[in-house]
């Protein structure tokens, strides 16, 4: 749409899932310029994708930059060393984040515990540290932060990773009370089951099990979370969708869920 035309977006976790899907969202509807800042620890990845973008779409310009968000060193050197065609951000899409396992409390590892929350709590915050005060200065800006149907519900084997997108929810709702004199929007979307490499990671690549976990669920894919993210943040300036639970039409919570077979 035109209300998108010229902007600045950021998307941490670009390499893959619901990352990938919004860059190529953003650069399918936008009418006119667009620039777009594609940021996950899989560099590769996303040089391929800027390829293919660039390719077919002429008027956007893509920026890649390996970026692990649970290092908070390399998130500074981000921003320090961000061109200045780039620096002018409109729009975070703070979306990188994961689960690890399904252990019950008393056996969770420390290093899923670690990874987490440096991940999906940490590192998201950060993001949205760095680009605040730029937000603040400009009186604009949009940031879209990826919860969970965990981000409403606890279920067993999820302690951890609940706690912390009910963390980013808590974070996030006391920030958009913050940006309530700003024109700052503060969005959080809250997807359920979703087919990405999301049950991949959390079965530590073990595909075999993560299908048997999915199976019988017509799941959402990416890019119908995509096509919301590119929808919110094109709405007139007057509006903000501040929070929204997206369910495949399976799935009524976390576990409430339809199973074909
Ligand atoms: C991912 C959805 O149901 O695995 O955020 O917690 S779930």
């Amino acid at each position: 749409t035109g209300r998108l035309a010229g902007k600045t977006i950021l998307i941490t976790g670009a390499s893959a899932g619901i990352g990938e899907a919004t860059a190529i969202e953003y650069a399918s509807a936008a009418k006119g310029e667009l620039k777009l800042i594609l940021t996950a620890r899989r560099l590769e990845k996303l040089d391929s994708l800027k390829s293919k973008l660039e390719a077919e779409f002429p008027n956007i310009k893509v920026l890649t930059v390996k970026l692990d968000v649970s290092d908070l060193s390399a998130i500074e050197k981000f921003f320090k060393e961000l061109p200045k065609e780039f620096s002018d951000v409109d729009v975070l899409i703070n979306n990188a984040g994961l689960a690890k396992g399904f252990a019950n409390v008393g056996e969770i590892s420390q290093n899923d515990l670690d990874c987490m929350f440096n991940t999906n709590v940490i590192g998201n915050i950060a993001m949205v540290q760095h680009l605040l005060p730029l937000f603040k200065k400009k009186n604009s800006g949009d940031i879209v932060q990826l919860g969970s149907v965990a981000s409403r519900e606890s279920y067993p084997g999820g302690a951890i990773y609940c706690a912390t997108k009910q963390a980013l929810r808590a974070f996030t709702s006391a920030l958009r009370k913050e940006s309530i004199n700003t024109k700052i929007r503060i969005i959080e979307i809250q997807p359920g089951s979703v087919d990405t490499e999301f049950s991949d990671v959390r079965f530590y690549g073990d595909k075999v099990a993560s299908k048997k976990l999915n199976e019988g669920i017509e799941q959402l894919s990416a890019d119908d979370i995509a096509e919301m993210i590119v929808f919110f943040t094109s709405r007139k300036q007057n509006t903000v969708v501040a929070e929204s639970l997206i369910l495949p039409t399976c799935q009524a919570s976390r576990s409430h869920t339809y199973r074909h077979s």
